[in-house]
């Protein structure tokens, strides 16, 4: 089984509120079609999920909201999902919609569901989860990254490979002059400073990856604007991007 985050970055246009990046989603998921192994997907906010947490001030420490900003960003979140539904069953594959809450209560992974995940991704549906705003008890709620969804899903079901597909082609150490880390080691990589969104940004990613990687899974980190980068990290071939070897 393969799990995928597909960015924020990659399936919106951050610059712009509430806008989908259409085009990339359908090239992404016209290439996921043609992968042979079981995948399980996992979407960020972007500039639906993201937005509406900034205006609301809302953070991934459990906190009590005002009622209308957790309502607003729940509701983004559905409409960019089913975007995501919409174009993966367009292009051939049989996407199944499964928000966070169906495998987790609070902030902790109800294992049996999760368990679950992989044998109806063996059916020949495409599982797809999402960051999303969890309730999380004693009337709080927080945002749940979809970066937190990938380390979690992974310390349980151990994947083949963890690729985080973003618009930039890997890790960067220095943003400037761009220059691409082609394999990280440790947990803290010299990172010159990038633009940090509600759940932390790339250092977030880079982060769990870090984690992940050390149970024993390889992950990737490419740039779905090509999406011959992820179906080339699936199959072994020429690999371009960033990897935290497990
Ligand atoms: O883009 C965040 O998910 P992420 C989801 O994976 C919300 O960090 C609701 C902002």
């Amino acid at each position: 089984m393969i799990l995928i985050k597909l960015g924020g970055s990659i399936i919106t246009n951050k610059e712009k509120p509430l806008t989908p990046n259409r085009n990339s989603i359908k090239r992404i998921a016209t290439s996921l079609k043609n992968v042979n192994e079981p995948l399980v997907i996992i979407h960020g906010g972007g500039s639906f999920g993201h937005y509406w947490s900034v205006k609301y001030d809302m953070h991934t420490k459990p906190e009590k909201h005002e009622a209308k900003g957790i309502s607003v960003v729940k509701n983004s979140m559905m409409e960019l999902n089913s975007i995501v539904l919409e174009s993966f069953s367009a292009s051939g594959l049989k996407p199944y919609c499964l928000p966070p809450s169906a495998f987790m209560i609070s902030d902790k992974p109800l294992i049996n569901k999760v368990r679950e995940i992989p044998k109806i991704a063996k059916t020949g549906l495409t599982p797809i989860s999402f960051g999303d705003v969890m309730w999380h008890g004693k009337n709080k709620f927080y945002i749940l990254s979809g970066d937190r969804i990938m380390g979690i899903l992974s310390k349980l079901l151990h994947p083949r490979l963890a690729i985080f597909v973003t618009n930039v082609d890997g890790v960067y150490s220095d943003m400037k002059n761009k220059k691409l880390l082609n394999e990280i080691t440790v947990e803290k990589p010299t990172i010159s400073k990038v633009s940090m969104d509600v759940t932390g940004g790339m250092s977030r990613k880079i982060k769990e990856a870090f984690n992940i990687s050390k149970h024993g899974t390889d992950v990737f980190f490419v740039n779905g604007n090509i999406p011959k980068r992820i179906t080339n990290a699936i199959n072994d071939k020429s690999f371009e991007g960033t990897i935290f070897r497990g």
